[in-house]
């Protein structure tokens, strides 16, 4: 029986040590160029790129490998414009009333505010959905394990992937979201994760100056 669920490993490569860390360190070296972009081109994105993007994101592991997640991109300027507008009305709240002013004070180096122009710039809007349940036409009601932290790793792949295609992102997080739903007809057992801006920096495309943690602060060796 296992005999048929099973079949050998055949895709692992093992590089010898020093090509391991070369490989690592070339990717920490590309990682870390990538930065969180708010200002972006009014330019199209390839859309082959974002589905091949797309694709490497649904290589993440997931819980029961059932891959809870849907991903709308959203590219017609129309549609951007509503994201926009409902994001705006949620962010005004945000900024003008619901934040504590802990909070805003956290936000203060990045010189956010209630006004989000990358939404309707950038070449395209990331959807991401969480299904915490599938609904199963038999079944019924089937529950997924480990959603959000499944979506979470397919987004960090797709961020990568985008990076590593030559595209910024943005992971904006409009709160409460469920907006999204409705501009985008989705279903009730879909939960937006978040609305990742992906395009071409604008040319004067200005980055906070920030600095990332050290190894020792991140990570502990027993
Ligand atoms: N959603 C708001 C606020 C915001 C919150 C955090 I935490 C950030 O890192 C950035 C922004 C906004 O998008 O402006």
């Amino acid at each position: 029986m296992d005999d048929e669920k099973f079949r050998p490993l055949e895709e692992y490569r093992e590089y010898p040590v020093e090509e391991m860390e070369a490989r690592a360190s070339a990717f920490y070296e590309e990682m870390r160029r990538r930065r969180t972009v708010r200002q972006y081109a009014r330019r199209p994105v390839p859309r082959a790129v974002i589905e091949d993007c797309l694709l490497a994101a649904g290589t993440a592991p997931s819980g029961a490998n059932q891959q809870p997640w849907h991903f709308v991109v959203v590219e017609d300027a129309a549609v951007k414009k509503r994201i926009r507008e409902a994001a705006e009305v949620e962010e005004e709240a945000f900024y003008g009333e619901r934040a504590p002013q802990e909070w805003l004070d956290a936000l203060e180096p990045f010189g956010t505010n209630e006004h989000k122009p990358f939404l309707e710039d950038a070449g395209c809007l990331i959807a991401i959905f969480v299904q915490s349940y599938a609904e199963d036409p038999e079944k019924g009601r089937v529950k997924h394990y480990y959603a959000t932290e499944s979506v979470g790793i397919a987004t960090g792949m797709l961020i990568s992937a985008l990076h590593h295609a030559g595209l910024a992102t943005l992971t904006h997080t409009p709160s409460p979201m469920r907006f999204l739903n409705e501009i985008l007809g989705r279903p009730a057992n879909e939960r937006p994760f978040l609305l990742l801006v992906a395009g071409y920096p604008a040319p004067d495309a200005r980055v906070p100056v920030i600095t990332k943690k050290a190894l020792e602060e991140i990570a502990t060796f027993v």
